[in-house]
């Protein structure tokens, strides 16, 4: 209800003087009245222009108040309307016909013939009472879209504003709980810039700002829609692929690796290149048994894709992986791969003579799309 316009009451009586005496009574008071002579008509009227207070008698022919009553608060209660207080209007002063009317929906009663001192105390109290749940369901909704802002800022990164870590770990044990009960596979892209501190250290941290930033946006636009892109860390990014078996992944990733390798990086003051490197893994998978082992199963291969060369896409448990894992003399068959952090190695663009890059498997388009 605004301030600002004057209170709207239906008046429903089936005499029509009944109704005009009311009508002048209460615009007297400095509301405005429509008045309806039957149920139907009172139906009508609220579709037409929902009332603030409706005065209802209950003694009509055809649709009677209670049955009126019933109709509004049926719709009332699946939000099709808005709380409307209905003041019932009975020569019928009987404790089972009061009950009747605040069972059917009515707030009140008021008997005939009516005291309109009581009439307007009565309507009055009712619609300060509608006024102030008014209020108060503005402040709650608002306070529940601050809500929601809140929550939506707390799971996004502040500056490439794709989701961050923790929204990511969230998404992933939602998923993977789905993966399991569907038997549907699921993939994760563990992405990291290469040699990410020297665009810093050339260019200036703005600089490397804005190149994460574009990176993401690089990311989300090869992404489908049901995938989740996030940062996970510095220049860390992962991507959740629901649907989606390891071959699939493993061309995905090879895809974006070669977009990445492509694209030119624009920052204040000049462009710059940059690559990628990716680990990849998914389930079902037998070394793969929970979430928290394909997250570390995709950062293992990431760490291969670094030791071995950068801007390359390696598959967890392929023969790159396992190549690697048995020259460090670690085997990851126990599912427990340790992985030494990346020593120094080429730049960002692909050094001549760097290991061949993973010939993604082209095999299994991804599934679910
Ligand atoms: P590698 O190929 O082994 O991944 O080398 P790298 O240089 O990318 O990796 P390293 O972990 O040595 O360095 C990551 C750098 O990322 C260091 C850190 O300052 C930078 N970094 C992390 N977060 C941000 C950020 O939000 N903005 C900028 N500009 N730099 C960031
Ligand atoms: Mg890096
Ligand atoms: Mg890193």
């Amino acid at each position: 209800m605004e301030r600002s316009r004057k209170p709207h009451i239906l008046v429903v009586d089936d005499h029509e003087d009944n109704v005009e005496l009311l009508r002048a009574r209460l615009e007297a008071r400095g509301y405005e009245v429509e008045g309806a002579v039957d149920g139907q008509a009172a139906l009508d009227q609220v579709d037409k222009q929902v009332p603030d207070l409706i005065l209802l008698d209950v003694m009509m022919p055809k649709i009677d108040g209670m049955e009126v009553a019933r109709r509004l608060k049926a719709r009332m209660a699946n939000k099709e309307l808005p709380f409307i207080p209905i003041i019932m209007q009975t020569a019928l002063d009987t404790t089972e016909h009061k009950v009747e009317g605040l069972g059917a929906g009515a707030i009140d009663y008021i008997t005939k013939p009516i005291n309109f001192a009581e009439l307007e105390a009565r309507v009055s109290s009712q619609l300060h009472l509608k006024k102030l749940q008014s209020e108060l369901e503005a402040r709650d909704k608002e306070l529940s879209e601050l809500n929601d802002k809140l929550r939506q800022i707390s799971l996004t990164d502040g500056l490439t504003q794709v989701e961050n870590r923790r929204s990511l770990e969230e998404r992933l044990h939602d998923m993977w709980s789905h993966s399991v009960r569907l038997h549907e596979p699921i993939a994760l892209v563990m992405c990291d810039i290469d040699k990410f501190k020297n665009v810093n250290d050339q260019y200036g941290h703005q600089a490397g700002d804005a190149v994460l930033k574009e990176f993401a946006q690089l990311l989300k636009g090869e992404a489908r829609e049901i995938d989740r892109v996030g940062r996970y860390g510095g220049e860390e990014f992962l991507l959740i692929l629901p649907g989606t078996v390891l071959d699939a992944a493993v061309t995905f990733a090879e895809r974006l690796r070669e977009k990445v390798e492509g694209h030119t990086f624009t920052y204040t003051g000049g462009t710059l290149k940059r690559t990628m490197s990716c680990g990849v893994a998914a389930s079902p998978h037998p070394k793969v048994k929970d979430q928290e082992a394909l997250l570390k199963a995709s950062d293992d291969a990431l760490y291969v894709a670094k030791e071995t060369g950068r801007n390359r896409v390696i598959r967890f448990d392929g023969a790159d992986f396992n190549a690697h894992m048995q020259s460090k003399g670690n085997d990851s068959a126990d599912g427990q791969t340790k992985v030494s952090t990346p020593g120094t190695n080429t730049g960002g663009t692909a050094a001549p003579g760097a290991p061949p890059k993973v010939k993604a498997s082209a095999e299994g388009p991804r599934a679910s799309a």
